[in-house]
């Protein structure tokens, strides 16, 4: 099936001179002209003119020590860490479409051929642009990945081991390859089961606006037994009516992550990315190793007490927490130690807190982004 740059178009198989063009000249409908707007939004306006106060750190780059001591639950931008990739040199959009045509990605509900995918960014109108965010991206390129010859990229250094590795072959997803023209991008949501993240752009650039884990984002609610999140559909529909305000607020971190550059997602971060223009990015989650173990207390907490929201591993891990916990013991067991006493003096002090300002258990629980349960490949994290 091939793109014909509108879905209409695409699912009648018509021509390009055989589209509809109505003469709306006069027409006035809210109704209509809402999603035009969306789909015609002016980004500049909103990633430009970002308050000093507001602005991310920006660093050329850090050494796990600093990273460990300092940085693990601070958003930041590093500019001179990927720039030993090879990806980060020799992949464009250009060059992926040349290698990789027939190759079919995850974008969103379907998987498409790149070619068509490409078609697809180039000529579409929507508000909300499909994307491409594939997990299998490696096993389907033939890429390898980590410190070993010939690899296409790796971790770096100064994000330190990952406690997620324990878990081996067992480990949730946790990279992807994303791809996507000019709007498209990801809304409001914190990452899967209190892990952290880097972001790293290849070609393109995106605008970051994000909010620590307790804060309470404007346009975006949660459920009280924190299992869903609403907030408008599309991430233009926010940008209209919310960014003002949410940029007034004191929690408010925002900036732009150009190619070459790679940005720290920090456990629990609201965070809404937008592409200010087409491009490719590589993202992985991890679980971050600091003196005070807090993060480790965050993500064993997050598959102790909120089961029903873990996402990511495969249908056959029946207890994510179980697991986890067994392995730490075995290869970090004074990390599983303190970061279990950790977490349970936090769960302590919030119970305490509820009873004093007299919520429930159900309504205390902190909130989350909710991926639901599975092995699928079409989540997004
Ligand atoms: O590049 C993006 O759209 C952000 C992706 C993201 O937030 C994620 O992978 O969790
Ligand atoms: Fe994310």
């Amino acid at each position: 099936m091939d793109w014909r740059g509108s879905w209409r178009s695409t699912v009648l198989q018509l021509d390009s001179d055989k589209e509809a063009k109505v003469d709306c000249s006069n027409v006035f409908s809210d109704v209509l002209h809402r999603p035009f707007a969306c789909s015609n939004i002016e980004l500049e306006k909103f990633a430009s003119k970002i308050p000093k106060m507001n602005q991310i750190r920006r660093f050329e780059n850090l050494t796990y020590e600093e990273y460990a001591e300092k940085w693990t639950e601070q958003p930041f931008v590093l500019t001179k860490c990927i720039q030993d990739w090879p990806v980060n040199s020799e992949w464009t959009i250009d060059s992926l479409l040349a290698k990789y045509a027939d190759v079919e990605f995850r974008a969103e509900a379907v998987d498409w051929k790149f070619s068509q995918y490409c078609e697809y960014m180039k000529r579409n109108r929507d508000e909300s642009p499909l994307y491409l965010f594939d997990r299998k991206f490696a096993e389907k390129m033939g890429l390898k990945v980590g410190h070993m010859e010939g690899a296409a990229y790796w971790r770096p250094d100064c994000f330190g081991p990952d406690l997620f590795e324990v878990l081996g072959d067992e480990r949730p997803a946790h990279r992807w390859l994303i791809i996507g023209p000019e709007r498209s991008g990801s809304t409001f949501h914190k990452d899967p089961n209190g892990t952290s993240a880097w972001n790293a752009v290849i070609q393109g650039s995106k605008y970051w606006i994000m909010f620590p884990p307790t804060a309470q984002v404007p346009g975006v609610y949660v459920s009280s037994d924190s299992s869903e999140v609403t907030s408008p559909l599309s991430i233009a529909e926010w940008l209209l009516t919310f960014h003002a305000e949410a940029r007034q607020m004191p929690e408010c971190v925002e900036g732009i992550c150009n190619a070459g550059e790679i940005l720290h997602v920090p456990s629990g971060w609201w965070h809404l990315v937008v592409n200010l223009e087409k491009g490719i990015a590589l993202t992985q989650n991890f679980v971050p190793q600091s003196p005070s173990l807090n993060l480790v207390s965050e993500v064993l907490s997050f598959l102790r007490d909120k089961p029903d929201q873990v996402s990511g591993f495969s249908r056959d891990v029946e207890d994510p927490f179980g697991l986890f916990t067994a392995r730490l013991k075995h290869e970090y067991p004074e990390v599983l130690e303190k970061a279990l006493e950790l977490a349970d003096k936090k769960n302590g002090k919030k119970r305490k807190w509820d009873t004093a300002v007299g919520r429930d258990e159900e309504q205390a629980e902190g909130f989350s982004f909710s991926f639901g349960f599975g092995g699928d490949d079409d989540e997004i994290p």
